[in-house]
């Protein structure tokens, strides 16, 4: 699958590249992080997906995250083919919205009330207008190196996308927009402590992926999240945590649940969706009484808590809640790493290996990542090395240094045990490139 044959995904991206910017419809996606063209894809089902030259990939994509439990899952397919089968889109309420809205705060503890809407970058949106609405104060603190979707108001010190293409803060941004918000290094307290200081009484929130998955993989360290929570209590500002990419994935409570910590918003997206488009926002009562109708934050959508989505979403939940899931899928990341640390120690590469859960990433570096800073210092054209030798044996890593790989529940050992030799055929491969 030679990058330089004139394969069905080249000819289709020729296409692509006349009719959308850059032939996608999401930057990262266009392969411009590792050089080369992006593969087509055709289907995908279990681990597998398919592109449209007939080549095959396990993949650890996942859509970004959503297909934890393998793509095109036959209750899921089945869901969606039935509700399908009653209508797309009423624009009115149903009995399904109810149903994932009751799995979502059984799971999650400090959600008490939910608002489902169509995508991450609504669902942060969302909550900050919420913040800001319920505070009456109009300063944000966000992390440089985290991406939270493309609102105005967040695309300062973006990862993800503005991260893998390298891009200054997105021109189209109005400063005013932008001016309130306030870019903190990821795991700085104490940074975040002086801010509190010089503005006690402005801050309306502090956002925050409370693990780090858009610039690469990035943990908080120990007292990290604590720290935010005992600030933002101290100083009458709300914790939101962004698990658009934790949030049932590291663990059926989330980011919060592991850490045992309890933020007063949470933003949601990908798994609560099964794969459709969904995010969602909640928290506590007190403050999601606020959004309109009942309250005067305005935030709408016709789409939103759309019943495909929703029953996607409780189909994918249904899955996730019976027992042992969230164990099998640590066993099978934890040997998936161990694998990879051996192959790594055996070929003596320096690559970082950060993991959590069903999350992890390879950073081309010696030194420990702890923020955006240390994410950038990684070796992006070994990285790119890397994922072509991975692409060129089948499997499919995310086409960026600075995003995260995820695992599904659909690999099976062999299949973990071929992606272990293959990482470590690619590194031996990427050392002597
Ligand atoms: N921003 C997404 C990952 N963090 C990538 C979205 C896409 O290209 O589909």
């Amino acid at each position: 699958m030679s990058n330089l044959a004139l394969t069905r995904s080249h000819v289709l991206f020729q296409e692509a590249q006349q009719l959308l910017p850059g032939g996608v419809n999401s930057p990262v996606r266009a392969f411009r992080g590792v050089g080369g063209t992006p593969v087509f894809i055709d289907y995908a089902k279990g681990a597998y997906l398919y592109d449209v030259d007939g080549n095959r990939y396990l993949d650890y994509v996942q859509s970004w995250g959503p297909m934890i439990l393998g793509h095109a899952y036959p209750t899921v397919v089945e869901a969606v083919v039935r509700a399908s089968e009653r209508g797309f889109s009423f624009g009115a309420p149903t009995q399904a919205e109810n149903a994932l809205a009751h799995m979502v705060i059984e799971s999650v503890p400090s959600v008490e009330m939910i608002r489902f809407v169509n995508s991450g970058t609504e669902a942060t949106m969302s909550a900050l207008r919420l913040a800001r609405a319920y505070t009456g104060r109009d300063k944000i603190i966000k992390f440089s190196g985290c991406y939270h979707g493309h609102a105005d108001l967040l695309l300062v010190q973006a990862g993800s996308g503005v991260a893998t293409m390298g891009l200054p803060d997105s021109p189209g941004v109005p400063t005013e927009t932008t001016k309130n918000t306030l870019s903190v290094a990821y795991n700085d307290g104490a940074g975040v402590e002086q801010i509190f200081r010089t503005y006690p009484d402005d801050i309306a929130a502090i956002i925050v992926e409370p693990v780090a998955a858009n610039m690469g993989l990035v943990l908080p360290q120990a007292g990290f999240l604590e720290r935010l929570r005992h600030l933002t209590q101290h100083y009458g500002a709300l914790l939101i945590f962004d698990e658009v990419m934790t949030g049932f994935r590291i663990g059926l409570g989330g980011a919060q649940e592991r850490m045992n910590i309890k933020p007063d918003l949470t933003c949601f997206g990908k798994i609560i969706g099964g794969g459709l488009p969904v995010g969602a926002y909640g928290g506590r009562r007190d403050i999601m009484q606020l959004v309109a109708p009942v309250g005067a934050m305005y935030q709408a959508g016709t789409l939103s808590g759309n019943p495909l989505a929703m029953a996607a979403g409780i189909a994918t939940l249904n899955e996730l809640r019976k027992p042992g899931q969230y164990a099998l899928l640590e066993h099978k990341s934890q040997v998936l790493a161990e694998g990879i640390t051996r192959a790594i120690r055996d070929t003596g590469s320096a690559v970082r290996l950060p993991r959590i859960g069903a999350m992890f990433c390879l950073y081309f570096c010696k030194d420990p990542v702890t923020d955006y800073v240390s994410a950038k210092k990684a070796d992006t054209a070994r990285f790119a090395r890397f994922f072509w030798h991975m692409l060129e044996q089948g499997i499919y890593l995310p086409p960026s240094q600075f995003e995260s790989c995820f695992i599904s529940l659909a690999l099976d050992d062999a299949m973990l045990e071929e992606t272990v030799r293959c990482v470590e055929r690619a590194l031996q491969e990427e050392k002597r490139s």
